[in-house]
């Protein structure tokens, strides 16, 4: 008989180690307009502007950048209970933190997941000011709140089938005609996603993605880093997803982790809700208007931790992967969707 999986919720909180707090603090605070909740020499604790949890957020000073931890809220305190024994039952490392172990959250399960993922449950955390209407202090830019995770994980169907275990729904995927799967969105929230599981060398953090209400606020991020010459900072985008719909940034903190911004994906909440399944060769899967992804976009991510703080061996993705088979010689994407088109004709 299998264990019952802990009532997951949503995404909540993750935790980056960055080697530079005040450069951190500069592009999360300054730039991308990150409410702080605490701060002091070890660590940066920020929030969005709708979020009445403690921070959703975690910088934490290091000697070289990682992922630190991936946290879940669940439903009831009572859940812990069932997350410890769940990830006993798999034989994955456990422990128990006290509440106030990490600043603002109460008791947690910390595990490694199957998937080589430091992942925390929690339900307790401290409430602090929501800053919905306080339009006094939200930029240009404002983040409305944390909205996934992606991480990078060398076997995409396993991965789908662990989460599928922890009660997380697919709302759309990458396949190709041979079944070869590249990517898959799972949520338990309503929206397309509280964690994305893509196809490459892993465990690695491929981004974090905080929403924002508005696209002007996502341009605005781009006019902001350009007027500080940091377009270097902006990786992929500003563009619309063919995946989720949503509109999107992704941009490279200091340290390299990269951060999504997005915002306008759809409501999932139905119990049919349909699951929508993308061709690897479909050029408009990843952007709508057809613009190439960066090669860097495919191969860079964050390296994580073990529950020792020790960095997490890579294990090589052995399936094909989306870029080898989407990005040619040119640096450039090709297909289906770029086929020869004449004005006037229906697509
Ligand atoms: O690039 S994709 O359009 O497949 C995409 C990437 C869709 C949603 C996301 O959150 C994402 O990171
Ligand atoms: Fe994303």
């Amino acid at each position: 008989m299998t264990a019952t999986p802990p009532d997951v919720i949503r995404c909540a909180y993750a935790e980056l180690v960055v080697t530079d707090l005040a450069a951190s603090r500069a592009f999360y605070v300054d730039v991308l307009g990150l409410v702080v909740t605490h701060e002091d020499s070890s660590a940066l604790y920020l929030r969005a502007f709708e979020e009445y949890l403690h921070h959703s957020l975690v910088l934490r000073k290091g000697p070289e950048p990682a992922l630190g931890v991936l946290a879940y809220r669940v439903r009831t305190p009572a859940d812990l209970e069932l997350a410890e024994a769940y990830y006993r039952g798999l034989g994955c490392p456990v422990t128990r933190r006290p509440a106030g172990a990490t600043r603002g959250i109460g008791e947690a399960v910390r595990v490694l997941d199957p998937l080589g993922f430091p992942v925390e449950f929690f339900h307790e955390a401290e409430h602090v000011e929501r800053f919905t209407q306080r339009y006094d202090v939200h930029g240009a830019g404002a983040l409305s709140r944390l909205d996934h995770f992606n991480l990078d994980t060398p076997d995409v169907p396993a991965a789908r089938k662990y989460y599928e275990g922890l009660g997380f729904r697919v709302s759309e995927d990458i396949q190709d005609a041979e079944g070869t799967v590249y990517a898959a969105w799972m949520f338990r929230k309503p929206t397309v996603h509280d964690v994305a599981l893509t196809g490459g060398d892993g465990p690695r953090l491929h981004h974090i993605a905080f929403a924002s209400h508005e696209r002007h606020q996502i341009l605005h991020i781009c006019d902001h880093l350009g007027a500080l010459r940091k377009s270097g900072m902006i990786e992929r985008g500003p563009g619309r997803h063919g995946v989720s719909n949503a509109f999107y940034l992704y941009v490279r903190d200091p340290d390299g982790h990269r951060i999504e911004i997005y915002t306008h994906d759809y409501y999932t909440g139905d119990p049919d809700n349909p699951v929508i399944t993308w061709d690897v060769h479909d050029n408009q899967r990843r952007d709508w208007w057809g613009n190439p992804v960066v090669p860097s976009w495919y191969t860079d991510a964050s390296v994580v931790l073990d529950l020792d703080g020790h960095v997490q061996p890579v294990v090589e993705r052995a399936e094909p992967r989306e870029a080898d088979v989407t990005i040619g010689a040119d640096g450039f994407s090709y297909t289906s969707g770029q086929a020869e088109f004449k004005l006037g004709e229906q697509v």
